[in-house]
């Protein structure tokens, strides 16, 4: 597919220091660009990471590396809308969702008790749905899912198709869970923003699609929550490589 060149092109800031000091994070972001479309990319960064509802980072790095590897290319998810009325009734339906996808209730349970202790996370945490355990090692860094994108034109298409706004955030959200729920390990994801002004989130893994829930927390809220449940029988220093490492790009075909 791709002849020219790709580079990955990443941000983090964080306010009070940079992350690894304690700061408090403001905004990542991930994409992948050409050499000659470089500087439009390092100013999308940079425009999402000085503009940011969590407020004014002191800490901000841009940074960029070729991509030498195949890069894997995947049709997104299926979205599907679910708008609801209050946060009880968008996290009544996201306990339904994940029992859908197979996951026991005393291991939702426990996945939610580590969101709880863990309230800074710049990354996603996982957690094992045999034992309900987090798995990673990363502490308050977690796992940053990277190099990954869908091109602009391609995204607008969709968009289009779906009645969509196509705003950058619904782009960035469903490339990084169609790559998660790309792998076999992956039994599902949930997220929502911990940007105080967004309360949208969604459960998302392969077979439910992209499940958008309109309700998941209050405005105001600076608690966001990234946490895949991972089957962890498999091997989990090579699914954590293929979520930090593998190129991946999401397009598109209209059906
Ligand atoms: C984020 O902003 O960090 C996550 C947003 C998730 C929901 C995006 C959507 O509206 O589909
Ligand atoms: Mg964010």
């Amino acid at each position: 597919m791709q002849e020219e060149r790709l580079y990955s092109v990443r941000m983090r800031a964080a306010k009070g220091g940079p992350h690894e000091q304690g700061g408090k994070h403001i905004s990542g972001g991930e994409m992948l660009s050409t050499y000659e479309n470089m500087r439009q990319a390092v100013n999308h960064l940079l425009d999402k990471a000085l503009t940011h509802s969590k407020g004014n980072p002191d800490f901000v790095q841009i940074q960029f590396d070729a991509i030498d590897e195949p890069i894997k290319q995947i049709d997104p998810l299926l979205i599907r809308k679910n708008e609801v009325e209050s946060v009880e009734a968008g996290q009544a339906l996201v306990r339904e969702l994940l029992e859908q996808a197979g996951i026991k209730r005393e291991v939702i349970d426990k996945a939610y008790k580590q969101l709880a202790e863990h309230s800074d996370m710049r990354g996603a945490i996982l957690v094992d749905v045999h034992s309900g355990e987090r798995i990673d090692d990363r502490r308050e860094k977690g796992v940053r899912v990277s190099r990954m994108d869908w091109w602009n034109a391609n995204f607008e298409q969709w968009a289009n198709h779906f009645n969509e706004p196509s705003y950058s955030r619904v782009k960035e959200a469903l490339v990084l869970a169609t790559k998660v729920s790309a792998h076999p390990a992956t039994i599902a994801e949930l997220c929502w923003s911990d940007d105080p002004e967004y309360i949208t989130g969604y459960v998302a893994s392969k077979a439910l699609g992209y499940q958008r829930i309109s309700h998941l927390k209050e405005y105001g809220d600076e608690q966001g929550c990234r946490l895949f449940f991972v089957d962890g029988s498999n091997d989990m220093d090579d699914y954590i490589f293929f979520l930090e490492k593998q190129p991946v790009f999401i397009h598109w075909d209209e059906v």
